[in-house]
């Protein structure tokens, strides 16, 4: 069975019976033009996870993980789209604009398609979630049922928004939840640093936390 160098003590998993939860990785956080811009952001903070999180993707599938992306976005007629979280702030363009990836957050468009260096292969599962957190009005619990997952690996953007609120959801269903360091990103490094200390804190109240190079080498 892997064992993981991890905080706040190792981390053990069956692989078969584990996925990688890949959040958000999105040309709309990742990328200028999109949602993460509209919001006030320097994406550049978040891009720079782009080949650790590849390198994260591969060695999971080499060990035979299920691998999941998930993508926040919204249905064209917004049907999905609470005004609470349309009209929160003052974005440049709102969820449901047209921006230069085109319409913003909304599904099918170009700025919502993943990363093109962590596309999903044919086979993956992509989850489609109009919240921060995977689990709300999604079927990812039936996915993970299906498959018999009992243990979680989180990678992706931002830390303290959709991977913290799904990393939360998932402690919450009974899951041992993961959080690969290098593989997450925040708009606000300091952010970031507190989600970590957050999850690992109180025995793990959240989780474990563990860097890229020990999931790696204890994976294999
Ligand atoms: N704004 C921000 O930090 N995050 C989000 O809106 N979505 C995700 O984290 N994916």
């Amino acid at each position: 069975m892997p064992t993981i160098k991890a905080l706040p003590f190792d981390f053990r998993f069956e692989p078969a019976s584990t996925a990688l939860i890949v959040i958000d990785m999105q040309r709309d956080f990742i990328e200028p033009g999109g949602f993460g811009e509209t919001l006030g952001n320097d994406v550049s903070r978040v891009s720079v996870i782009v080949p650790d999180v590849k390198r994260l993707i591969e060695g999971c599938r080499r060990e035979g993980l299920t691998v999941i992306h998930t993508m926040e976005c919204h249905r064209p007629d917004l049907s999905d789209l609470p005004d609470a979280k349309r009209n929160r702030g003052n974005p440049t363009l709102r969820i449901g604009d047209a921006g230069p990836m085109g319409r913003i957050l909304i599904a099918g468009e170009a700025g919502t398609e993943i990363v093109t260096e962590l596309a999903p292969l044919p086979g993956e599962i992509v989850i489609e979630k109009p919240g921060k957190g995977a689990f709300y009005a999604t079927g990812l619990s039936q996915v993970l049922a299906e498959r018999g997952i009992t243990h979680l690996i989180f990678a992706g953007v931002t830390t303290e928004v959709c991977v913290q609120t799904t990393m939360r959801e998932a402690n919450d269903r009974g899951f041992n939840c993961l959080l690969v360091e290098e593989a997450t990103a925040s708009y606000f490094p300091e952010f970031k640093q507190a989600a970590l200390e957050m999850i690992r804190a109180q025995g793990g109240i959240v989780g474990w936390t563990a860097h890229l190079a020990d999931f790696l080498e204890g994976v294999n």
